[in-house]
């Protein structure tokens, strides 16, 4: 029997600053209510879907920048998301800044979950791949603070077995590494969801400004095809606060081919129903690792080639 698994990719248009995460909320209801009604078991929100992406100032007050940190999830103001998704029996994804206290130290990550149909959280992601800079770059138009205000995440790329299938989670950046894919695909993944906040412009380099939409759609068809995954990119797009963010959301088939794609830079909803068993032929013949991977070679080439650092 078929394993389908519908899922919505639903893209947000701008947050401003001063936005109130009831009214984001609202917004996110919305989309999920859209999502129930054309059938979804899944739906997926950006990274850092609760506000404007903050990272793009430089703040230097932490009492203001905690205000953009969840520190609990589900909280007051995403309660109602977490209980209309057990009500409706439709799972979901959320990117948000995370304030966490470990051993008694304090802690703050870019963080995505995923939540199961009767409204539990079953797995959680801290990103990893941290673009940006660490020091305030007056030079800017904007800021890319990531590295500044959110620590690596030290979760690895783990996967888990929900909604019938094996899912695996990365947000934004993480999504142009192909390691990212790969340490998943390692594990079996069949559906990847991630969320992004991508400026159309790159004030370190703009001469690829104009490759921003195919580099987003680039490294996400790689990564589905080399790895016989769903892949489901999810944009926060639109003018946000003067910074233009592409959108592109988009559901890809583990054949690399986009099966549904946004049209516009607002709150948008995509759905396909996607067969998870798409990936099997990928998987046991042109990238059945076991048969033709050859990590023992990748590390000869390196000692050829006098790489100190190995590949593993
Ligand atoms: N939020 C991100 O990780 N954005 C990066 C930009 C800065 C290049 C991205 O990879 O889309």
């Amino acid at each position: 029997m078929a394993r389908t698994l519908t899922v919505g990719a639903a893209q947000l248009g701008p947050i401003a600053r001063d936005e109130s995460r009831s009214a984001v909320v609202q917004r996110l209801i919305m989309l999920m209510k859209q999502a129930h009604t054309r059938g979804c078991d899944l739906v997926v929100y950006p990274e850092l879907a609760l506000t404007t992406f903050f990272p793009r100032w430089y703040i230097e007050d932490p009492a203001e920048l905690e205000q953009f940190f969840e520190t609990a999830m589900p909280n007051a103001a995403t309660q109602p998301l977490f209980d209309l998704a057990g009500q409706l029996g439709i799972g979901f994804h959320l990117g948000y800044a995370e304030r966490a206290i470990e051993q008694g130290a304090v802690h703050h990550y870019n963080t995505a979950i995923l939540v199961d149909q009767s409204g539990k959280i079953v797995g959680k992601y801290r990103k990893i791949h941290l673009p940006g800079h660490g020091d305030y770059e007056p030079h800017r138009a904007f800021q890319h603070l990531e590295k500044r205000y959110f620590e690596v995440g030290d979760f690895g790329f783990p996967v888990w077995r929900a909604f019938g299938g094996i899912m695996g989670l990365c947000i934004c950046n993480d999504r142009r590494w192909p390691e990212t894919y790969r340490v998943m695909g390692l594990q079996g993944v069949e559906m990847v969801l991630l969320g992004y906040n991508t400026p159309q412009h790159n004030p370190h380099d703009p001469s690829s400004d104009h490759l921003n939409h195919f580099h987003n759609l680039l490294s996400m068809q790689a990564g589905a095809y080399q790895n016989g995954t769903w892949v489901v990119g999810v944009a926060k797009a639109g003018r946000e606060e003067g910074c233009d963010l592409i959108g592109d959301s988009c559901i890809i088939a583990p054949s690399g081919e986009i099966v549904a794609k946004a049209y516009t830079v607002e709150d948008e909803l995509i759905v396909a129903s996607c067969d998870l068993d798409a990936g099997i032929p990928y998987k046991t013949t042109i990238f059945n690792f076991a048969a033709h991977r050859r990590p023992e070679h990748y590390q000869r080439i390196c000692q050829q080639t006098g790489i100190q650092r190995p590949l593993k």
